[in-house]
């Protein structure tokens, strides 16, 4: 069938037309007073009859929300551009695409689409030859077939072993709604994202992790220093986020990044870089602490804000104890070592993270408390094994300097957009679907999740609730997913395999050949949001976006929900009740329901001004409403996005009414204050039996299963051990998580190589394009090198979610991908060690890899 990129380009837009487009996007930039040449406003005033530019959905878990728009002619897409609703300017900043958005049409119209349902060729009803999977031949199906089959498997299950014989994977709930409606499903936990951040934090007083823990954007310019620790928006929060930092550069902000790596983000910004080897940002911030408190006078060296301190918190030190508290010890004399006779100075922790002496003691005095000082962490310090304590480290540094809750003062959170803090300023609807529940509370962790399959029992701590782990027994039978690359994003992928290769039957709902689909028996082509009839999406608190249907649905492929009506038909489910309204009415509803805030920043209203022809245009349900836009305006923009000035009603800082008045406005912890010392999150995490650590009620320091003493077999002498490298996972440019990996254009722009640090690599002989064996008890895989001083010595960055590639022979995945080396170790929380599991690595010996974009394009082989 055809390549509809290749289609594509035979209906480009006439050059004469180009011409005129480009001189009215000048004109209108002129008139607009903007210097901003590379915008294009203005630009739809020339198109040929028969060209519209429609909002189109860059949908994926990104960390962004971009205007994408796509020019479609003849119902085909011949070009895409992103947001020209508006002059640029860094107080309404337009909302620009990225190079995936950007490189969207070929993930919609590629030659890798999945076209029709396909069946795996040695499957039969029971597994057939279930070895097979992930390397099979795949036969063409009708959709009837694929469906009968489907519903037979979760039938047979079902019967036979009970509901939590099926395990689902969704992000979304359409499949997994009916299959809850049908009886329920086995389900996985994962610290994903937050790492050890998804504990309930708030217990002992920290604001829940949202969108809300630090300061409004316009507050940055405030600061003096601002420090990113282990936060890379450059490449992993397109946007918005790493122009408010360059924003706060001109204002005059001095930034500091400290991580393992000297990251884009810190590059762009010219920061300074504090190496601290992964893992190891809580040994770093107790010594930051130890030179705060040692050297701290409130007259001559005043560095510690006392008063913030005592009026607060609790359990800094001995006169500030919570009442019962079970241990006789305090934060303040731990850090001094009088209970383990260990001060935790600068030194002894330079030896833990690899950073200078005078690094720490320079960071300590950064941010003293007569600062303005904004400290910003990503969640990448804890997506590691053994990071249990750095959310209550990282805000006792907070408490302790006095940055929170003022201008230019802020302790919180910089992932994913958050470094523009504030409840949302615009608000989508909801679709008017209603919530299933799930009737199964089976619910796996997922470091463990495919070793346990493979063993039939499992350790519950309910669904992140961690309570006191008990053993149950598991027998997963189907395993289905809708929306999710469980095999690709969960650790353990060899243990993944075999697990998919131990199952009576696996099911897939995708629009490629993804490694989930790849390692099914049925594959169910599903459209992508591109050929469905539209939705809203937020990110940023000041923007949201609609995207609405740019193509028809191509090849055989059907939404998501119209397989799971069908399924709910074939389960004798209700699709009333799982599903009572359409996909256009769910689409109406969102905007419908979408609302904005007053100027006065203090009540919302509706957003959309909907007249009683738009409902009989739309033939939907609904009533006319007055709003800020119209209708049509907003779906012709694609946007709406609050303009922004200083000094309007809707900034924000994290804590405020706290710290201004503690006892009228406490904390959500018992005490109501920022609990340093917490017997309920000792007694939590000591008693989950995840792993054997043992964690004080005050944030001290710990040793992982995996992690950088690990890679000692003799830490004392400091003798190196089998596996002496310490491995990260950057989220890389070329693709969000999977999702976009088998595309030419962003393979070609970005290579996907193991960044190895010049030391490490010169002493075995490597050099940048060598291939290199990277491998570790739980796998090995192949990557060429990029060598450099911006990764630490002892740090290996291999980036996350290329689709996976085994050579059935050597066992070997060629394609750097991460899960078959992360493996199934994991500390107490049950967290998802991504950033500190080691490894070891040589130059290969073998045949040298070639670039991805030589290779061919991951598709099934069809028979
Ligand atoms: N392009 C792209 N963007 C994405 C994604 C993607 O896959 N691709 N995924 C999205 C999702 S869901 C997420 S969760 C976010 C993740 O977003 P981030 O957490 O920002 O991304 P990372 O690249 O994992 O880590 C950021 C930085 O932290 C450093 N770091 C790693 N470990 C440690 C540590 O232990 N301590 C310290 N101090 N620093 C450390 C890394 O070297 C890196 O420079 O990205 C989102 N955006
Ligand atoms: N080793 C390691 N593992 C990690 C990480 C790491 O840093 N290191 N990061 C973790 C993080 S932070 C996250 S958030 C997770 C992400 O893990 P996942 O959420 O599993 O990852 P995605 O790649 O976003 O999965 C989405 C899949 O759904 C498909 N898809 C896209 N749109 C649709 C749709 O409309 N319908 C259907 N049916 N399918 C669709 C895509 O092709 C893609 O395969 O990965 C985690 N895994
Ligand atoms: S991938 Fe994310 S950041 Fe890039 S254009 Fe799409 S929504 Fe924006
Ligand atoms: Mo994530």
């Amino acid at each position: 069938m055809a390549d509809f990129v290749g289609k594509a380009a035979g209906l480009s837009i006439s050059r004469r037309n180009f011409i005129k487009a480009s001189a009215a996007a000048a004109a209108s930039l002129s008139l607009a007073g903007c210097s901003n040449s590379l915008s294009t406003v203005g630009v739809d005033a020339a198109l040929d009859n028969g060209e519209k530019w429609v909002s189109s959905a860059c949908w994926h878990n990104c960390g962004g929300r971009c205007v994408n728009k796509a020019l479609v002619k003849e119902g085909m897409v011949i070009r895409q551009k992103t947001d020209d609703t508006h002059p640029d300017s860094p107080e309404y900043p337009q909302q620009r695409a990225c190079l995936r958005g950007r490189s969207q049409q070929q993930d919609v119209l590629g030659a890798d689409r999945i076209k029709y349902p396909l069946k795996r060729k040695h499957w039969q009803p029971g597994g057939g030859d279930k070895s097979l999977r992930g390397k099979d031949e795949w036969e063409r199906i009708s959709w009837d077939e694929a469906l009968n089959y489907v519903a037979a498997e979760i039938k047979k299950a079902k019967e036979n072993y009970g509901p939590q014989s099926i395990m689902s994977f969704a992000r979304s709930g359409w499949t997994k709604n009916v299959l809850y409606a049908y009886g329920g499903t086995t389900t996985h936990w994962d610290t994903t994202s937050l790492g050890t951040y998804y504990f309930p934090w708030e217990k002992i007083g920290m604001l829940k992790q949202g969108m809300q823990t630090a300061n409004d954007r316009f507050d940055l310019r405030k600061s003096d220093v601002i420090i990113l620790m282990g936060a890379n928006s450059a490449w992993s929060t397109a946007g918005l986020y790493s122009y408010s930092f360059l924003q706060a550069k001109k204002a005059g902000a001095e930034f500091i990044s400290v991580g393992p790596n000297y990251n884009a983000i810190a590059a762009a910004l010219d920061a300074k870089w504090i190496p601290v080897h992964a893992g190891t940002d809580t040994a770093f911030l107790l010594a930051v602490a130890y030179t705060l408190i040692t050297e701290d006078d409130p007259v001559s060296n005043p560095l510690i804000d006392w008063e913030c301190l005592n009026r607060c918190t609790l359990g800094f030190d001995a006169d500030h104890m919570p009442e019962g508290a079970k241990l006789n010890e305090n934060f303040k004399d731990y850090v001094l070592g009088k209970y383990d006779s260990i001060p935790k100075t600068p030194a002894w922790a330079s030896k833990l993270c690899g950073t200078p002496v005078a690094d720490i003691i320079f960071y300590a005095r950064k941010i003293r408390k007569d600062n303005k000082v904004t400290m910003l962490h990503g969640t990448a310090p804890a997506r590691c094994a053994g990071s249990e304590d750095f959310p209550q480290i990282f805000s006792t540094i907070g408490f302790m300097t006095g940055h929170v809750g003022k201008p230019g003062h802020a302790c919180g959170n910089a992932y994913k957009g958050q470094s523009n803090a504030g409840p949302a300023l615009v608000k989508a609807g909801s679709s008017g679907l209603p919530k299933v529940n799930n009737p199964v509370k089976d619910c796996i962790n997922g470091p463990n999740l495919w070793k346990s399959i493979l063993d039939g029992k499992y350790l519950y701590t309910g669904n992140m609730e961690w309570l006191p782990g008990e053993w149950r027994d598991i027998d997963i039978r189907v395993l289905y997913t809708e929306d999710k690359a469980t095999l690709q994003g969960i650790p353990s992928m060899t243990y993944g395999i075999e697990a998919h290769r131990k199952v009576d039957f696996v099911v897939t709902q995708t629009f490629n050949f993804n490694t989930q689909a790849k390692y099914s028996d049925i594959i169910l082509p599903i459209t992508t949001q591109w050929e469905r009839p539209g939705v809203v999406m937020t990110f940023d608190k000041e923007a949201i976006l609609v995207y609405s249907q740019v193509i028809e649905p191509l090849y055989e492929a059907k939404s998501d929900q119209w397989i799971a009506v069908e399924l709910a038909k074939r389960l004798g489910v209700d699709v009333e009740q799982v599903f009572p309204i359409d996909e256009k009415q769910q689409f109406f509803n969102q905007i419908a329901g979408s609302t904005v805030i007053s100027e006065d920043g203090k009540s919302y209203s509706p957003l959309v001004t909907i007249t009683a022809d738009d409902i009989v245009k739309w033939g939907v349900k609904g009533e006319p409403q007055a709003g800020r836009i119209g209708l049509q305006e907003f779906i012709e923009r694609g946007a709406y996005q609050v303009e922004r000035h200083e000094g309007d009603n809707y900034g924000y800082y994290a804590y405020e009414d706290f710290i201004k008045d503690p006892e009228n406005n406490p904390l959500t912890s018992a005490s109501g204050k920022f609990e340093i010392y917490s017997d309920w999150k000792a007694d939590t995490l000591n008693n989950t039996g995840i792993a054997n650590m043992t964690f004080k009620p005050y944030p001290s320091h710990t040793v992982a299963p995996e992690c950088y003493e690990a890679t000692f077999s003799d830490w004392e002498n400091q003798v190196k051990g089998d596996y002496p490298y310490v491995v990260t996972n950057p989220h890389y440019l070329r693709r969000t998580h999977c999702n976009q990996d088998n595309l030419p254009w962003l393979r070609e722009a970005c290579l996907n190589p193991v960044f190895l640090n010049r030391q490490d690599a010169e002493k075995k002989d490597i050099k940048t394009g060598d291939t290199v064996l990277v491998w570790n008890a739980h796998g090995k895989t192949l990557r060429q090198a990029s060598v450099s001083d911006t990764t630490m010595p002892g740090i290996v960055e291999l980036p996350h979610g290329t689709w996976v590639d085994i050579d059935e022979k050597t066992g070997i995945d060629m394609a750097g991908t991460d899960n078959v080396l992360c493996g199934p170790t994991t500390s107490n929380l049950g967290v998802s060690g991504y950033n500190n599991y080691v490894c070891n690595f040589e130059k290969y010996q073998g045949a040298q890899l070639i670039p991805d974009y030589l290779k061919p394009q991951q598709v099934p082989k069809v028979i």
